[in-house]
């Protein structure tokens, strides 16, 4: 068999559309059926691994992929040894810390000996100690944003695009602390020909991309 390389794209969620979007305006053609796992192009030397967001650094950081696309959140928080190889400019949001509405917020010392729920306790320690508050992490892994009203923490630390889904459910967002977007990530031990098809595939979303702006 030809050498192909291997791409980690999100099976289905925020980043799948448009990572598969970017995929195909660069002429690369696939064949991708309900349910599928992988799929192999027929034009180009790229196998795809369809998979959830979370388990991307790590299958590119231990070479099972050899590149895949993922947010900068995601990245941050698994902390794997992956290479950014391009900023992607979609699925664009930001973590932020929310509080009840109507609650006063005096600056980041209110979170001193809080409770504080979130999917990102990593990403969030950093800023804490980064900025000497001392606050109870508690991990949850979905529906954050119910947490302070259900008597589990006093904050929350999520994703937030619009804000609407603060708004609905009765918080205000109080500090921005990490900007994110899709990323293009890869294993930074790729061999001589692996890096050479990652080459040819960034030359193209490069074009793709200058066509656009
Ligand atoms: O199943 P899998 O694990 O693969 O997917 P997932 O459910 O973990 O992730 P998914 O598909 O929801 O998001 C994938 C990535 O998209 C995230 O890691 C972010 O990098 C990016 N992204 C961009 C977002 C949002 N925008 C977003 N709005 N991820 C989540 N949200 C959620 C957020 O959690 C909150 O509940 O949308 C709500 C806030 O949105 P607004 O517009 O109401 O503020
Ligand atoms: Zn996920």
């Amino acid at each position: 068999m030809e050498n192909i390389i291997r791409i980690a794209v999100q099976k289905s969620g925020r980043l799948s559309d448009d990572s598969l979007g970017l995929i195909k305006e660069c002429g690369v053609k696939f064949y991708n059926g309900k349910g599928k796992l992988k799929a192999v192009s027929h034009n180009f030397p790229i196998e795809f691994l369809f998979l959830r967001d979370d388990d991307i650094p790590g299958y590119v950081a231990d070479g099972v992929a050899d590149i895949g696309i993922v947010g900068e959140n995601e990245l941050a928080e698994k902390e794997s040894n992956v290479t950014v190889l391009k900023k992607l400019g979609f699925s664009k949001c930001r973590l932020s810390l929310a509080i009840p509405k109507g609650v006063d917020y005096p600056g980041l010392s209110f979170f001193e000996g809080k409770n504080i729920a979130t999917s990102y306790p990593k990403i969030l320690q950093n800023y804490l100690t980064k900025n000497g508050v001392n606050a109870e992490i508690h991990e949850i892994s979905g529906s954050v944003e119910i947490a302070p009203s259900i008597g589990l923490a006093e904050g929350i630390c999520d994703i937030v695009s619009s804000g609407s889904t603060l708004m609905m459910n009765g918080l205000q967002e109080v500090e921005k602390i990490f900007k994110s977007e899709a990323v293009l990530i890869g294993n930074p031990n790729l061999k001589d020909w692996q890096t050479e098809i990652v080459e040819k595939l960034l030359f193209r979303i490069n074009a793709v991309q200058e066509g656009k702006s």
